[in-house]
């Protein structure tokens, strides 16, 4: 079982997307493990997005992410990870597949309504970063004995 870290990003609560992007991963049959609902501080922007630090697109990155409040959400399941990326599709909303959350609600790279992220090592580091270890609540859903080998 993996985990891994889901943010509905501005643009997404601003639309009216969280419960949206809820229902995918819940009807996908992943599980909940955190959510709370909260302004990005500009330091906790800085080192979420530290690996983009010096790009061209960075400094509109901070502002975009502290500009409306995000839903930032621990998600568990078998491959969590790769999982819950496919369902977000491609970071060019574009590019995304058709079905995918990027592909049905968004047109750009900046408002792409949601961040996952995108390795072990990032998950770990990511949900360190945006949850202390006791807001991750264990539990099981009924229906996973039908959903999970
Ligand atoms: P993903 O969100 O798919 O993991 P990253 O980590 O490459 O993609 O990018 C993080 C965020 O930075 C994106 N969700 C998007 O908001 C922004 N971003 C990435 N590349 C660009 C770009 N070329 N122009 C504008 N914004 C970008």
């Amino acid at each position: 079982m993996q985990k891994t870290l889901v943010l509905v990003k501005p643009d997404g609560v601003q639309r009216g997307l969280i419960g949206t992007v809820i229902s995918r991963f819940e009807n996908r049959g992943l599980r909940l493990a955190a959510a709370k609902f909260m302004w990005v501080s500009p330091e906790l922007a800085a080192n979420h997005y530290a690996v983009h630090q010096g790009k061209s697109f960075y400094d509109a990155l901070i502002k975009f992410i502290t500009s409306a409040p995000v839903m930032a959400m621990v998600w568990t399941g078998p491959d969590a990870i790769t999982a819950v990326r496919q369902t977000i599709g491609k970071t060019k909303a574009t590019e995304a597949d058709p079905g995918t959350i990027r592909h049905d609600y968004a047109l750009t790279t900046r408002y792409n309504i949601c961040h996952a992220s995108d390795s072990p090592e990032n998950a770990e580091a990511e949900i360190a970063l945006w949850f202390k270890p006791e807001e991750l609540v264990e539990w099981k859903r009924a229906s996973e004995d039908w959903i999970y080998e």
